[in-house]
């Protein structure tokens, strides 16, 4: 089988990035490890960056979002026992984020994809990227029990923090990475959100909480809890208390209870593996960097890579030209390191770290105090929150 381009991964990324390729004519193949019912059935982010939500709308996937995303104007930070709104919307000159989640985002992707009769292999096993350090590429992989091989021109790797594409350059490249001395665990729940207008990010003596939703009947809370924990230790009851009492009283007394419909612990960390390019091979997306999910970039800045890869692949087969796919590596770290630095700081100013002492709480508590009571300090984290320009 030939295609121009193999994609690695079903992901948002890979899904994103077939569809923008085939908006512009040209031919790509998806190869997917898992199902497509287990990739929609993972629940991960939920806050969108306008920058994401046009890039949607120019895949031709603008109507899922359109209809079910809810705007939000600002955030809300909880600490001292106190709600402190940020006025995103206001500091930043009228931009926003959006509430959709992944999930929806994938299932629109997929959707479209089918609804174009485009190449998706799932369960494909041992996908192997080959000879990309050529101009013939390929990409060999095994399909119920047959082995194949997709020849091409170019190989996208949208295959996630523990994808094969990383792995296959392991000796290229750089990596950079914090472990973060707890996880979240994250609850979705059929229950409408106490506060459907804006995320709430809590720091209280007990550790972060965060308050989102997926739509007006569907929230999304999550507990920093710690990296020993298991999901059994934690009952829906359990679950609901402890968010209580990280929140203000008001909101505490609001919060709508319900059965989880899902219910897990996630790692954080920061990671970023340098350079994104080896000859034919390009990383995008988990694949190349993770964040701590506090910011809401992950999602996100794996969408502004497609955005840079697809056009540089588009340059290259309308012009021939080479000059974005060289660059791609560079354009896509600069964005990439300063949504790293901003999710690790804001990490750092929301959670309890074990290993604190009384001078370093003290600090984190006076930052918070003057980042609500600063606009220049505000206006840097709307900013930084909202999205970068490109
Ligand atoms: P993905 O990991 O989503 O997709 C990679 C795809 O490649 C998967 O479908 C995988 O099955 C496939 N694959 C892997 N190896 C393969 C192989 N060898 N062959 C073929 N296919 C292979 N971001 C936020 O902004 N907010 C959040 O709250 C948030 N929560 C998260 C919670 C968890 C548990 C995780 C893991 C991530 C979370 N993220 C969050 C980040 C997440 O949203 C990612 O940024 C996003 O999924 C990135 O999309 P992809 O790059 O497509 O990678
Ligand atoms: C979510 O809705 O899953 C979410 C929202 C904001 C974040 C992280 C996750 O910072």
């Amino acid at each position: 089988m030939r295609t121009q381009v193999a994609i690695i991964g079903a992901g948002p990324s890979g899904l994103l990035l077939g569809q923008l390729l085939h908006q512009a004519g040209i031919d790509n193949v998806i190869l997917e490890r898992q199902s497509g019912d287990y990739v929609l059935g993972r629940i991960r982010a939920g806050i969108l960056e306008q920058v994401t939500v046009d890039l949607l709308r120019e895949a031709g996937v603008g109507a899922g979002v359109a209809a079910g995303g809810t705007v939000h104007h600002s955030i809300e930070l909880v600490f001292g026992g106190a709600r402190h709104p940020i006025d995103v919307h206001g500091l930043t000159g009228g931009r926003v984020v959006t509430a959709y989640g992944q999930t929806e985002v994938t299932h629109d992707l997929m959707q479209a994809r089918r609804a174009a009769g485009l190449a998706t292999v799932y369960e494909a096993a041992d996908v192997t990227p080959l000879d990309f350090d050529g101009d013939r590429p390929r990409v060999s992989y095994r399909k119920d029990g047959s082995a194949h091989v997709l020849e091409c021109d170019f190989i996208a790797g949208c295959d996630g923090f523990h994808g094969v594409s990383r792995k296959a350059v392991k000796e290229h490249v750089s990596e950079y990475e914090k472990v973060y001395p707890f996880g979240w665990l994250g609850v979705l729940a059929d229950v409408p959100p106490v506060s459907p207008h804006a995320i709430v990010y809590g720091n209280s003596e007990r550790g972060f909480s965060l308050c989102s939703m997926r739509s007006l009947t569907r929230s999304r809370y999550y507990v920093q809890c710690p990296l020993d924990d298991k999901v059994d230790d934690w009952s829906d009851q359990r679950f609901w208390d402890e968010l209580r009492r990280r929140l203000d009283p008001d909101l505490a007394g609001r919060i709508v209870t319900g059965p989880s419909i899902e219910k897990s612990i996630a790692p954080l960390r920061s990671f970023v593996a340098e350079p994104m390019r080896f000859g034919r091979l390009f990383l995008a997306g988990d694949a190349a960097h993770i964040v701590p999910p506090t910011g809401a970039k992950g999602l996100n800045l794996a969408a502004t890579d497609v955005k840079y890869l697809s056009s540089a692949m588009i340059e290259f087969f309308s012009e021939r030209s080479p000059a974005g796919i060289d660059h791609y590596s560079q354009v896509c770290l600069k964005r990439v390191w300063k949504a790293e630095r901003f999710s690790w700081w804001l990490t750092s100013l929301m959670h309890r770290f074990p290993d604190t002492d009384g001078f370093a709480q003290k600090v984190q508590e006076a930052e918070l105090d003057y980042l609500v009571h600063s606009k220049a300090a505000s206006t840097a984290l709307a900013e930084n929150y909202v999205g970068l320009p490109l």
